[in-house]
């Protein structure tokens, strides 16, 4: 297994849409092995495969809080089939923006369809962390960052933070 290089704001990667994953071969195993790694060692609750620069639709979560305790879950082409109209807000962060917060609602819960690393497919009603979480992975699927949900102006302002740091870096 392999710790990969996360993709970072301003990267035009994160703005793709990713495909969708078609037959689970050797290869999409090793990368939601890779991703599992490079999730824990961030740390982050989840990971979407674009995050490290691969455009196909696969997202690894793990929400549990106990230390040393583990529950990895794989979502392969995972799709919202029935939202809430409850809503929930709660103060996101993201990978690959990093030490940036802020506040995005969205609906408490969720069904997900998808298929498991077995190629099963699977359908699951998500609430609390989980919810927010799988919501926020889709988003990277199709190219949304959690800033998208956040007023012009705070947007705008990571936008140029990032930016002056790309530019910075590149020098
Ligand atoms: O996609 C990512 O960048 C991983 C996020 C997933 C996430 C975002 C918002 C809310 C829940 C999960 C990272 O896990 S950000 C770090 C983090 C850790 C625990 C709770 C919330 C955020
Ligand atoms: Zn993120």
């Amino acid at each position: 297994m392999t710790i990969r290089q996360l993709v970072i704001l301003p990267d035009p990667v994160l703005r793709r849409i990713s495909d969708p994953v078609g037959p689970i071969t050797g290869e999409i195993r090793t990368l939601v092995a890779d991703m599992f790694e490079t999730m824990y060692d961030a740390p982050g609750v989840g990971l979407a495969a674009i995050q490290v620069g691969v455009p196909k639709r696969v997202v690894t979560i793990d929400t549990s809080k106990e230390e040393g305790v583990r529950k990895p879950q794989v979502f392969i082409d995972p799709e919202i089939v029935w939202s809430s109209e409850e809503k929930r807000v709660y103060d996101e962060g993201c990978l690959s923006i990093p030490d940036y917060y802020g506040e995005v609602e969205r609906p408490d819960r969720v069904r997900v369809k998808f298929r498991d690393l077995d190629g099963r497919e699977q359908e699951i009603e998500a609430d609390g962390l989980l919810a927010t979480c799988i919501q926020h992975e889709i988003d990277h699927l199709n190219g949304v960052l959690f800033i998208d949900h956040l007023s012009k102006l705070k947007r705008d302002r990571v936008l140029k933070k990032f930016a002056k740091a790309a530019k910075r870096d590149a020098a």
